[in-house]
């Protein structure tokens, strides 16, 4: 199928990356790549589901100096909007800066100029196991996106990367491996959940940013998830309906490490540790599967 016979919000192939249709327009994505990049850029690169709305409400708040007065007069997907959207790229071009930016995109559709080591780039990673559940709830809250018929119907999906995002396993090593053309730091969620206030100073520094230690201690306290979840502005409850359907379920759901394994099999988690082994088996970084592995 391409975007001439797709129906609003079906899945459609386009450079090797699935958009959707309705959400994404395929040759708004291509313009990307030659966007102007200006030194003050950041763009924060996720896999879906792995602290996108969280680094939208750090960098909101570390520009704010940590007051989260100042923060509340707009939505974080406004002020730290996502690329990709339908009509983004273009305001882009002449929004001010400094420029904040999310995206799920893969690497090859991103700004050429980022390779030049300009702007800076933010990936986050999270384990892929509650990637696949925090994305299996979502599918039946997004109504963008086709509801799964079971949980095992999504597994398959996700393990083919039939979902937008595409396969996590090529998105992290793509982005990966382009690690030394870029100015980019590398989180994980994990490393966010074990300890915010190091990897808030972590990211204040890398965007050469200057807070006070009250300032800094403010940013971790409006970003933890129980504070985040009950502000409007950060949340996405004010998302309308015709996207997410907040009857069936919260975008800030548990917030957690280890959920996979409430819904996991024994086999479809062998399964996964096959793959994931064979995959990630000379990639450097390490994940933390379960809270209570966190020291
Ligand atoms: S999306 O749709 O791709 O933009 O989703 P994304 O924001 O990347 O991921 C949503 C998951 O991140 C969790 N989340 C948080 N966890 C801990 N602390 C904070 N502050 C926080 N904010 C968002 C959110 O709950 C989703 O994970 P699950 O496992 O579904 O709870």
């Amino acid at each position: 199928m391409d975007f001439t016979e797709a129906k609003s919000h079906d899945l459609v192939p386009h450079k090797g990356f699935n958009l959707i249709s309705g959400i994404h327009d395929p040759d708004e994505v291509d313009q990307i790549y030659n966007s102007e990049i200006r030194d003050s850029d950041v763009f924060v690169i996720t896999y879906p589901k792995s602290g996108t709305i969280w680094m939208q409400q750090i960098l909101r708040l570390l520009e704010a100096k940590g007051d989260i007065q100042a923060t509340k007069d707009e939505l974080n997907s406004v002020q730290v909007p996502w690329i990709e959207l339908i009509g983004n790229g273009k305001a882009f071009v002449t929004a001010p800066s400094p420029r904040l930016r999310v995206a799920h995109l893969q690497y090859h559709f991103m700004p050429l100029a980022l390779s030049q080591k300009k702007g800076k780039v933010i990936y986050v990673a999270r384990n892929p196991k509650d990637v696949l559940v925090s994305y299996f709830h979502f599918h039946k809250v997004a109504t963008m996106l086709e509801t799964p018929k079971d949980f095992n119907d999504f597994f398959e999906k996700f393990m083919k990367g039939g979902v937008y995002g595409n396969c996590w396993f090529d998105h992290i090593k793509t982005w990966y491996s382009h690690k030394d053309d870029m100015n980019i730091l590398f989180i994980t969620y994990e490393e966010m959940i074990q300890d915010l206030q190091s990897v808030v100073e972590r990211i204040s520094l890398f965007l050469d940013k200057d807070l006070t230690d009250e300032q800094l201690a403010n940013v971790v306290k409006h970003s933890t998830f129980r504070n985040m979840k009950k502000i409007p502005q950060a949340n996405y409850e004010l998302v309308p309906e015709d996207l997410l359907d907040h009857h069936k379920g919260s975008f800030m759901r548990k917030g957690t490490i280890g959920d996979w394994k409430n819904h996991f099999t024994v086999a479809q988690n062998e399964r996964f540790d096959q793959v994931f082994q064979k995959e990630m088996k000379d990639f450097p970084l390490s994940f933390i599967w379960d809270i209570n592995d966190i020291v």
